[in-house]
């Protein structure tokens, strides 16, 4: 199982980090392209094509700005495309929000929020984890733990303001 993670400039690279990081915990594969719809689109479609070939199962696809990336990445591919936004512009990722968000019937492209990198491996994971249930497994630990955690947290809280009550 490996996942590709395709980004529009080395200057995205710090706000996908945490996708990178999260797809390793959950033992995906993952190789990250830097490639521009605009600057490099030759290179966008000579990877994308072959993607599936290459045994991606998902394809990440980050950008900022103008940020038709993701939907010229879904426009070559069968494969399931996850679009980040990216905040690099003075409007504050709206611009790629919108971008990526909108497209047109037939080509979708599965949005997360402004720099969702983390939620985009999580996302990726869950896709491929239909038909790998070791993988399912996993993702269940780690809701497991997450809730576990908040349960902590709120604990705390509670214990902390019942003893503010009592003063
Ligand atoms: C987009 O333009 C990239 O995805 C990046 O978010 C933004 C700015 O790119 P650089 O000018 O930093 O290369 O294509």
């Amino acid at each position: 199982m490996k996942v590709a993670i395709i980004m529009g400039s080395d200057s995205d690279l710090p706000i996908m980090e945490p996708a990178i990081k999260t797809l390793a915990e959950f033992g995906i594969g993952c190789k990250v392209v830097v490639a521009s719809a605009h600057r490099t689109p030759d290179k966008v479609h000579q990877f994308v094509a072959d993607a599936a070939g290459q045994g991606f199962n998902v394809i990440i696809a980050a950008a900022g700005a103008a940020a038709h990336l993701p939907g010229v990445v879904a426009s070559f591919t069968l494969l399931p495309v996850i679009g980040v936004p990216i905040n690099s512009t003075s409007l504050g990722g709206l611009d790629a929000l919108l971008s990526i968000v909108q497209m047109p019937s037939g080509i979708p492209v599965a949005t997360m929020a402004i720099n969702g990198a983390k939620n985009a491996a999580i996302f990726a994971a869950q896709i491929i984890a239909s038909g790998n249930s070791e993988l399912a497994k996993r993702l269940t630990l780690y809701r497991q733990t997450m809730a576990a955690e908040v349960e902590a947290k709120a604990e705390k809280v509670e214990a902390k303001l019942l003893e503010k009550s009592k003063e």
